[in-house]
C-alpha cells in the first residue's frame, strides 16, 4: 500500500474547491493551500478540510508531492514554473499561461515531469465515444464543425471580477477562459487540427463594477478550416442570458454527425440520412475507452465533477507511471494558448491568421 499523494492547492476560489473534492475522490491527503493572505489561507483550509494554510507557495512546495494551481490567469505561469523547478508534477488551470512564450516555457520545464491541464470535459465518456466513432471511420470524413460555449454570468454590470483586467487575466477573457475547452474538445474529438481561422470579438460592456474602459472581450466567433479540409464556425460567450455552462459540439462526417451537449452528457446525439439515434451512456454500449470512465451505471447520471474527478485520477495515474488515453498534458495547454492567440490577432488584424500544429501538436 503506497502512502497516498500529499496534495497542494494554490487558490481559494470555487476551482480550489473543485480540484479539493477531485483530489479527495483520488484518496489523496490534502495537505495544504495558499489562498490570497495567510488568513484567507487558513480560512480556506478549514473550509475545504485542508489540514494546513500555508503563508506562501516555497513553504507549501516543500510539503507535498502535487500542486494544483488555481490562481488567476496571470500567476500561473510563474506558479507553475516554482513548482516544476522544484521537481513536483503540477496540474495548472487553463490558460496554461496568458502569453504563448510563457507557455513555450512551461512545456520546456515540465520535460520529464508529469504536469496537466484541466481540460475535462475531454473525460465525459460519451466525448470519448464520439472520439472513438470518428477514429474508427464509422462518422466518415469529416466535413464540417459547430460548435458554442455560451454562459450568462458576466452579463450584467455588476459581473466583475479578475478576469476583466487584462493585467490580471490576460488580453484574452472570454475565449482564453471557456473557447480554450472548446476548440480543445474539437481537436481532441476530430482527431484533427486547426491550421487557420478568421475571428471577430467583441466587448459589449465598456465599464463594470470595478473596472473601466475595458479591453478583454465578452464574445468571440470564430471560422476555422483544418488539416482535413472540413469548416467550422464557433461563438463563445459569457453573457448569454439563461446559459449557463453550454458547451456545444456538432461534427458532421460523410457518413454521421455526432452532437455533445455537456449540459446534457448522458447522451449523444448521432445523426444519420436515415436512422439517426441517440446514444446513452451505457459502459455496455460504449467504446472501452468511454466505459473506463463510466462510474456508475446507464440511468444515474454523471456530471461535472465526475469528469474532473476522472482527469485528476488520471493525472495522479500518469505520477504513479501509467499513460492514460486523452490526459491533456501542457502542450496541450500551449496549443490552446495558441490558438487563443490566433483568434485575437486574427479580430485585431481582420485577416486570417494560420495556427499550422508544431511538431510536437501533430495529433491531439
Ligand atoms: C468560468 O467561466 C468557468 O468556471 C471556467 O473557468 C471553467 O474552466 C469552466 O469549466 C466553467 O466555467
Amino acid at each position: 500500500m503506497t502512502a497516498p499523494l500529499r496534495v497542494g492547492i494554490l487558490g481559494g476560489g470555487f476551482m480550489a474547491a473543485v480540484h479539493s473534492r477531485a483530489a479527495r475522490a483520488a484518496r489523496a491527503q490534502l495537505t495544504g493551500i495558499v489562498a490570497s493572505s495567510p488568513e484567507r489561507s487558513r480560512q480556506v483550509a478549514d473550509e475545504l478540510g485542508i489540514e494546513r494554510g500555508f503563508d506562501d507557495v516555497s513553504a507549501l512546495i516543500e510539503n507535498v508531492d502535487v500542486v494544483h494551481v488555481c490562481t488567476p490567469n496571470a500567476l500561473h505561469a510563474p506558479q507553475a514554473l516554482a513548482v516544476l523547478q522544484a521537481g513536483l508534477p503540477v496540474i495548472c488551470e487553463k490558460p496554461l499561461a496568458t502569453t504563448v512564450a510563457d507557455a513555450e516555457s512551461l512545456v520546456n520545464a515540465a520535460s520529464g515531469i508529469v504536469a496537466t491541464v484541466p481540460f475535462v470535459y475531454r473525460f465525459h465518456p460519451l466525448v470519448r465515444h464520439a472520439r472513438a466513432r470518428i477514429a474508427s471511420g464509422e462518422a466518415g470524413r469529416v466535413l464540417s464543425i459547430r460548435g458554442s460555449y455560451l454562459q450568462d454570468w458576466m452579463l450584467d454590470s455588476t459581473d466583475d471580477n479578475w478576469r476583466v483586467n487584462a493585467a490580471a487575466g490576460g488580453r484574452s477573457r472570454a475565449f482564453a477562459d471557456i473557447g480554450s475547452h472548446l476548440i480543445d474538445l474539437i481537436e481532441f474529438v476530430t482527431g484533427d487540427r486547426v491550421t487557420r481561422l478568421a475571428s471577430t470579438t467583441r466587448t459589449f460592456f465598456g465599464d463594470r463594477a470595478e473596472h473601466t474602459g475595458i479591453t478583454t472581450e465578452d464574445a468571440a466567433a470564430v471560422v476555422l478550416e483544418t488539416a482535413g479540409g472540413a469548416l467550422g464556425t464557433l461563438l463563445v460567450s459569457q453573457t448569454a442570458p439563461g446559459r449557463k455552462n453550454a458547451l456545444t459540439i456538432e461534427i458532421a462526417g460523410s457518413a454521421e454527425s455526432i452532437g455533445f451537449e455537456q449540459e446534457h452528457p448522458e447522451t449523444l446525439w448521432v445523426g444519420r440520412r436515415v436512422g439517426s439515434l441517440v446514444v446513452p451512456r451505457d459502459a455496455d454500449q460504449l467504446a472501452p475507452d468511454a466505459a473506463r470512465l463510466c462510474t456508475v451505471p446507464a440511468g444515474h447520471p454523471q456530471g461535472y465533477q465526475d469528469a474532473f474527478n476522472a482527469f485528476v485520477s488520471d493525472t495522479y495515474a500518469a505520477i504513479s507511471g501509467a499513460s492514460p488515453e486523452g490526459l491533456p498534458r501542457f502542450d496541450d495547454g500551449l496549443r490552446a494558448v495558441r490558438l487563443t492567440d490566433a483568434v485575437m490577432n486574427a479580430a485585431a488584424s481582420d485577416a486570417w491568421v494560420d495556427v499550422a500544429p508544431a511538431a510536437s501538436e501533430s495529433h491531439p
